[in-house]
């Protein structure tokens, strides 16, 4: 089963959107094995959003991801990268389809409530940078024979 690193950012946990993250990805079948509430510092930021380094925004994104607490998250499930990211949305709200996270709840690029791993070796980076080994759980659910 995949895994991948989903994150609800400074904003949505302002606007009390964490309870209706994780409401979402366990309606849609993935399994919860990892998840805090925690304060991102300057270095994590920047190891992080380290792709983005040579962007304009690149600044501001760091001082925004890092301007409150971020809920982390580790989500399981076939497909669960690929899939996670089409339930979040375009990067842009404004161009997010209704009915996904951005588009449903976001105005701004620079504020779009969750951020998502874009590839397995995303995924692996970001969960290593964020958890430690004893902090991913294993465990079987009774609800996943009535999933699969
Ligand atoms: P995503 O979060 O959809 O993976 P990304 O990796 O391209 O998007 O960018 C990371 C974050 O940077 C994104 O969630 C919001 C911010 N960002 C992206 N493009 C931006 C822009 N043109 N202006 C300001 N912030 C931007
Ligand atoms: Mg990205």
């Amino acid at each position: 089963m995949e895994k991948t690193f989903l994150m609800v950012k400074p904003d949505g946990v302002q606007r009390n959107l964490v309870g209706e993250m994780v409401s979402r990805f366990e309606r849609k079948g993935f399994k919860l094995v990892g998840a805090k509430l925690m304060q991102m510092s300057d270095d994590m930021a920047k190891t992080h959003y380290d792709e983005h380094q040579d962007k304009p925004f690149y600044g501001e994104l760091v001082e925004f991801i890092t301007s409150g607490p971020v809920f982390a998250m580790v989500w399981e499930g076939e497909n669960v990268i690929a899939i996670a990211r089409d339930m979040m949305g375009k990067t842009n709200p404004l161009e997010a389809a209704p009915g996904t996270i951005r588009g449903d709840y976001g105005m701004t690029v620079g504020k779009n409530i969750i951020h998502g791993s874009d590839s397995p070796e995303s995924a692996e980076k970001e969960i290593n940078l964020f958890f430690q080994d004893n902090e991913i759980k294993t465990y079987s659910k009774q609800d996943s024979e009535w999933i699969y």
